[in-house]
């Protein structure tokens, strides 16, 4: 049996790719993808969704609309790139996507994917956590259902990726925009798997990658993914503006967990100032595992291969 895997992303240029990094994956059963709004506004983002199932023929996946608000907003220019997405040439012109109203709320649709599961089914999240910490709250008896949770968030012994406002720069932005669902989240005590910055750092977007990935544009998903990645390409050479592979990395754990090392963590969280969304370590915090290393090559070539189907 294919392994059943749901999705929750909140829009990025990178959760976009993840999602599109999902849908070739023939090794496992997608059971539904929710969109939070994080890093993206909702309703461009759940075009851009959409329109990857369409471009890989998988219309009846289902999606779900977050309408939930974190704490900590992500910057508005951040947010607004799916509509540049929406806007690809390879995207611009297939059939209308449905009004993004009619989608169910997203965590009515996590709930309802668990519980008709035949399985038990692996989440992966590459925004913050807040869509499932609420659906177990509304049915706590699907924990049960959960397999692990893969989740991009956190910084252990690095700094953080956040740089704002009453904030000392020790958080991850998934952590941080709703740190209260990330303190909760750790709490259930899952088979929880960090992809923090501590490893994923090692991973940047790079100039090379992205030639490497048009030597092969003849294939229509490297073609696309190029376009979609060469938006993320800054001139400005500050840690803020260098892009990484966060989201694709946290999607690579699923298929190819061999090229990974992890350890167990105790964790907590810090839900206030000047550290809010801080994931760190403390013997008496819960535990969790973290990714500590990737094999570089390997995790590149894996992507180059899959955007060939
Ligand atoms: O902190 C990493 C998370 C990942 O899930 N996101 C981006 C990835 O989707 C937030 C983020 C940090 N720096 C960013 C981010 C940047 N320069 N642009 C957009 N998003
Ligand atoms: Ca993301």
């Amino acid at each position: 049996m294919r392994k059943l895997v749901l999705m929750d992303h909140d829009g990025g240029v990178d959760d976009l790719l993840s999602q599109l990094l999902l849908l070739t994956m023939q090794e496992i059963e997608l059971l539904g993808i929710t969109v939070t709004p994080a890093d993206c506004f909702i309703e461009p983002a759940l075009e851009s969704s959409y329109k990857l199932l369409q471009v890989t023929q998988k219309e009846h996946i289902p999606l779900g609309r977050g309408e939930y608000y974190g704490i900590n907003a992500f910057p508005s220019e951040w947010r607004a790139r799916p509509e540049v997405i929406n806007a690809l040439p390879m995207l611009i012109n297939l059939p209308r996507a449905p009004d993004p109203y009619t989608y169910p709320a997203a965590v009515d649709l996590i709930v309802k994917k668990l519980m008709q599961a035949s399985g038990t089914v692996q989440i992966l999240l590459t925004g913050p956590c807040s869509n499932l910490v609420f659906a177990l709250e509304k049915q706590p008896e699907l924990k049960n259902k959960i397999a692990q949770v893969v989740w991009m968030a956190g910084a252990f012994d690095v700094p953080g990726n956040v740089q704002t406002y009453q904030h000392n720069g020790t958080a991850e932005w998934n952590a941080f925009w709703d740190p209260i669902s990330t303190q909760k989240l750790v709490a259930l005590q899952l088979p929880l798997v960090f992809v923090p910055l501590d490893v994923t750092n090692h991973v940047p977007v790079t100039k090379s990658f992205l030639s490497r990935l048009a030597a092969q544009l003849s294939y229509p998903l490297s073609h696309l993914a190029g376009q979609m990645w060469a938006m993320t390409i800054d001139t400005i050479p500050s840690y803020h503006y260098v892009y990484y592979m966060w989201d694709i990395l946290a999607t690579s754990f699923l298929l190819i967990p061999q090229a990974f090392t992890t350890k167990p963590v105790q964790v907590n969280v810090s839900t206030r100032p000047p550290n809010a969304g801080q994931t760190y370590v403390d013997e008496h915090g819960w535990t969790a595992t973290r990714v500590t290393g990737v094999d570089i090559a390997s995790f590149y070539e894996f992507i180059l291969t899959q955007f060939k189907k």
